[in-house]
């Protein structure tokens, strides 16, 4: 089998039409006006509000900030529990705020908190659930809320993988206290780089603005020691470009799992999540496969790196995990992560993008098959 001409990467932004950004880059120029709360962000804001149905959105310049933002302003403090099985962004926006993460195990299915898991570890200490709708997969909602609900903490979702997700007809921000969405450039949905919170405090919303901007309430008052988290013109207008594209962006994403989950899920010893329960309306963000040695004749790890030979760069995410990386190895562990051990040494996630040809996902599944 020939290999690809050029680099396959695990994801590739969508690039609306150029003229379309072009025309917008016109009013920016007009406007003489880059960032700092800017009219193109005000419209945009509007079009979030609309498409996450509140009015309860803040926007920022990237997801990791939103989060550290996030868990500053709710006032979360002491140990939070929280999934090992994501990318480092979610427990350093924990280490930032001088929280301790308090590891649990994931659940097999779709690789997100385990809430049979979450109740054992909560201390007098614990403040907050951090729990992550890994690769666009809705998080056990209920029995999460009901276990914050029990012992009162606060439940943040990193949502940073589940822009367009719908969970009973509802966007997938309306769960939870509060959700962080990441607009990164390698996401389904982006503005080049850029973050967002949705909550339902409203009066959280006014501690936002004022973390993400120095702590300005006016220009000779600083009411708290804030930061600058700021989205600008250029992320606000490419979001709002992008956001015109989602429904074609999810569509294309289903159909690309759909070609994979055909093609590969009667292949030994590699497994796809379960499909969705019916009230999800999944993102299709990713396309995470376990890849099992034994009946695949094949480690995860050697696939990934004949995929290479094809010119294909497939990912680990999310491997290793976040308690083995040198900055959270003094992080204690009481109770096994025996879950996310095992899909972390499995896991490998595949190519998926909008303008990914139905041809090359194809040859991904050939190249699988061949091996
Ligand atoms: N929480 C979770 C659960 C997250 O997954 C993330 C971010 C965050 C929080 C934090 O949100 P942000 O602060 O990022 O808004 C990428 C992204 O940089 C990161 O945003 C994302 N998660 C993570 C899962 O993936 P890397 O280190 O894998 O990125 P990188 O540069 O290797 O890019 C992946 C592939 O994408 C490359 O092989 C090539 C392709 N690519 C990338 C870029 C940037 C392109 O083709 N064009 C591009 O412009 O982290």
């Amino acid at each position: 089998m020939e290999k690809f001409e050029k680099p396959i990467y695990v994801t590739k932004p969508f690039m609306p039409p150029l003229e379309e950004f072009c025309e917008g880059l016109k009013e920016v120029w007009e406007n003489q006006w880059l960032t700092n709360n800017g009219p193109v962000l005000g419209r945009y804001r509007e079009e979030l509000k609309n498409y996450f149905e509140t009015d309860n959105i803040c926007l920022f310049n990237n997801g990791t900030l939103a989060l550290q933002i996030a868990l500053q302003g709710m006032g979360i403090s002491g140990e939070v529990i929280t999934t090992p099985f994501t990318f480092v962004a979610t427990t350093h926006a924990l280490y930032w705020n001088k929280i301790r993460p308090v590891f649990c195990d994931i659940e097999p299915d779709y690789f997100t908190l385990d809430p049979e898991k979450v109740e054992e570890l909560i201390t007098p200490w614990t403040t907050a659930i951090l729990a992550v709708h890994v690769f666009g997969r809705p998080c056990k909602l209920n029995a999460l809320a009901d276990i914050a609900k029990r012992h009162n903490l606060a439940l943040i979702y990193d949502a940073a993988h589940a822009f367009g997700g719908r969970v009973n007809g509802k966007p997938i921000g309306h769960y939870g206290d509060l959700s962080m969405f990441s607009f990164h450039a390698t996401k389904l949905y982006h503005s080049i780089e850029g973050g967002m919170l949705t909550f339902k405090d409203p009066g959280l919303a006014q501690t936002f603005n004022y973390l993400k901007n120095f702590g300005f309430k006016s220009e000779t008052e600083v009411v708290m020691p804030g930061t600058n988290a700021k989205m600008n013109e250029m992320q606000a207008l490419m979001g709002s470009v992008v956001l015109n594209y989602m429904d074609h962006l999810l569509a294309k994403r289903k159909q690309v799992y759909e070609i994979y989950k055909e093609r590969l899920q009667d292949v030994p010893g590699i497994s796809f999540s379960p499909d969705s329960a019916p009230n999800v309306d999944y993102n299709y963000a990713y396309v995470p496969i376990l890849v099992d040695e034994k009946e695949f004749g094949m480690s995860r790890d050697a696939l990934y790196e004949k995929f290479k030979e094809y010119n294909v760069f497939a990912r680990r995410y999310f491997y290793p995990l976040l308690n083995e990386f040198a900055c959270y190895q003094s992080v204690s562990i009481s109770k096994p992560l025996t879950v996310a051990n095992q899909v972390a040494e499995k896991v490998l996630t595949l190519p998926t993008y909008a303008d990914l040809e139905e041809d090359d996902v194809n040859k991904i599944c050939d190249v699988i098959i061949s091996v």
